[in-house]
């Protein structure tokens, strides 16, 4: 599970499943996914990047690597405004877009303790929070360009995978 999946593979396309219960193989789960996150390095990690397809999510936005979220079963319940930001995908290397999102989001989630909570962000995180429930949907941030974009990247990986990297 170290291995982080990568565009076109076809993993990354599947609809993860809702955790039915928050145990500790739960939260062991989520410990090592903050771990994978923080190495890579990565502000966000959604599961189905690990080949684990659960709705699970974790989120640090901070510098100093100090301040995890975890989110199961997240869910945006409410979002407003338009922003637009340049994102990047620990699934997709070495390329960056601007995606369009809403620029605020209420997201309701279980905790750690498998209590429900929610959440109301904006800047980073709320950007971050959309980009990790996608990937829990099968989406991809470059799934919001044009195809033709999508194929430029699906070539410009072609070659990092045959440079080995
Ligand atoms: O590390 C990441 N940075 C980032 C920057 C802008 C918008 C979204 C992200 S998430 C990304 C890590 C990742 O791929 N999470 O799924
Ligand atoms: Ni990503």
């Amino acid at each position: 599970m170290r291995e982080i999946l990568t565009f076109p593979d076809p993993r990354l396309k599947e609809k993860s499943k809702p955790v039915a219960e928050v145990t500790d193989s739960i939260r062991e789960l989520m410990d090592e996914m903050l771990e994978i996150m923080y190495e890579a390095p990565g502000i966000g990690l959604a599961a189905p990047q690990v080949n684990i397809h659960k709705r699970i999510v974790v989120i640090d936005i901070t510098e100093e690597k100090n301040s995890p979220m975890f989110f199961i079963n997240p869910e945006i319940i409410a979002s407003s405004g338009e922003e637009e930001m340049e994102e990047g995908c620990l699934s997709v290397p070495e390329y960056t877009a601007i995606v369009h999102r809403p620029s605020e989001v209420t997201v309701k989630a279980l905790d750690k303790d498998g209590k429900e909570f929610q959440l109301e962000c904006d800047g980073l995180l709320a950007v971050c929070i959309q980009h990790e429930i996608d990937h829990l949907n099968g989406k991809l941030f470059i799934d919001y360009l044009s195809p033709l974009k999508r194929q430029m990247v699906r070539k410009k990986m072609d070659k990092l995978k045959k440079a080995g990297r």
